[in-house]
């Protein structure tokens, strides 16, 4: 399964988030270095619409998608070179998809270090840069070398050599001129800013009036580079703990709606590729995890191997469009279900019912 690993500065409240999300216990503490294991949890994606055909179709049980998390030791200045957990934190975020970069704006005290985001991420970026110029370098020396026999690598050669001129400007490759096709080509190295990734801005509950001004200038760094998302981290962590109803009224007399954390979830999801499709009947209404662009009877495949063995058709219809007919066995009489084969690329949102035969 992949995974998401949750990235900051002490203290910046990678924990904290990580237990709203998971529900999970990585301690939380105002000091450096207190999270020395690696957390893995896991966050399960809200969707309305699963709610809303469970409500269609009247269904015993409602089932989500999942997303999974990992909380690693802070990363601090000097990582790159060894300070503080140094090469092991690199190391645990070297084998993750994605990451998600904590950036503190909350103000306390009590919690020793800044509290400009912009500067958290200047700092964050600073050190895997130095981390991904190191490989590079050493790639690159190997790669040289073996070209003298070896023509076929000439093109991985000038790929890193361009990406080498971005890191050593202080450009993170998620947001160089670098295209698709040729982070694709660095992928082996495992770099560690050729992950996606998604900013959280964590603010104190004193500063939700500011939201907006707080958010803006972190996302005009990232500019279509990566979502950013401001969330008040201890707000909704302590909201999380609370009963569904009593946390909805807290959020909501906020100002919050279902709060920050369901988008940051659905973000990650999103991040890694992933995309929703969705069954309902009397039994369950579920939603359903298949990568992007998937065809039918790989979808299919998620639900049981069985039915993509023996794929013969999907049924299929938009979410949209079932709840504006009212049930899926008035989609059926009124013809709005489409036939579809097995070159049918699956989008998010579509409810399917497989047809097969094993
Ligand atoms: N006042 C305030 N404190 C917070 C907030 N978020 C986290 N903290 C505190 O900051 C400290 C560090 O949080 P933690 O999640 O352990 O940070 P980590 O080092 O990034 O994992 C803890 O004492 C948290 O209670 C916040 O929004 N407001
Ligand atoms: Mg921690």
């Amino acid at each position: 399964m992949e995974r998401l690993s949750i990235v900051g500065l002490p203290n910046a409240g990678k924990s904290s988030l990580f237990n709203a999300l998971t529900g999970g216990d990585a301690t939380v503490a105002a000091h450096p270095f207190a999270t020395t294991e690696t957390n893995v949890g896991v966050a399960e994606v809200p969707d309305r619409r699963v709610e809303v055909l469970g409500e269609l179709s009247h269904s015993k049980k409602l089932v989500y998608t999942h997303v999974e998390f990992v909380d690693i030791a802070a990363l601090v200045a000097g990582a790159a070179t060894g300070e503080g957990l140094g090469n092991r934190f690199l190391g645990g975020i070297r084998d993750v998809d994605a990451m998600v970069l904590v950036l503190r704006a909350f103000e306390d005290p009590n919690v020793i270090g800044g509290t400009d985001p912009l500067e958290d991420l200047h700092t964050l970026e600073l050190e895997l840069v130095l981390a991904d110029v190191a490989t590079v370098e050493s790639q690159l020396d190997k790669h040289r070398r073996a070209s003298k026999g070896d023509k076929s690598l000439a093109g991985a050669i000038s790929v890193m050599e361009k990406a080498l001129a971005e890191l050593e400007e202080g450009t993170p490759v998620y947001r160089s001129s670098l295209d698709a096709e040729e982070r694709a080509a660095l992928r082996p190295f495992f770099l560690l800013t050729n992950k996606p990734v998604l900013a959280v801005v964590n603010m104190g509950e004193d500063q939700l009036g500011d939201a907006d001004a707080l958010v803006k200038p972190v996302q005009d760094e990232f500019g279509d580079a990566a979502d950013v998302l401001g969330v008040s981290v201890q707000l909704e962590a302590e909201a999380a703990q609370l009963p569904a109803e009593e946390r909805t009224e807290l959020l909501e007399g906020l100002g919050l709606g279902e709060g920050a954390l369901p988008r940051v979830a659905r973000a990650a999801y999103h991040l890694l590729g992933r995309r929703t499709f969705l069954t309902t009947g009397d039994t369950e209404s579920r939603a359903w995890t298949f990568r992007a662009g998937a065809k039918a009877p790989e979808a299919a495949g998620v639900i049981h191997t069985d039915l993509q063995r023996g794929f013969i058709r999907a049924e299929v219809i938009a979410y949209e469009e079932l709840v504006e007919v009212g049930s899926w066995q008035k989609a059926k009489e009124t013809g709005k279900l489409r036939v579809e084969g097995k070159d049918y690329e699956v989008k998010d949102g579509d409810v399917l019912e497989i047809r097969f035969n094993v």
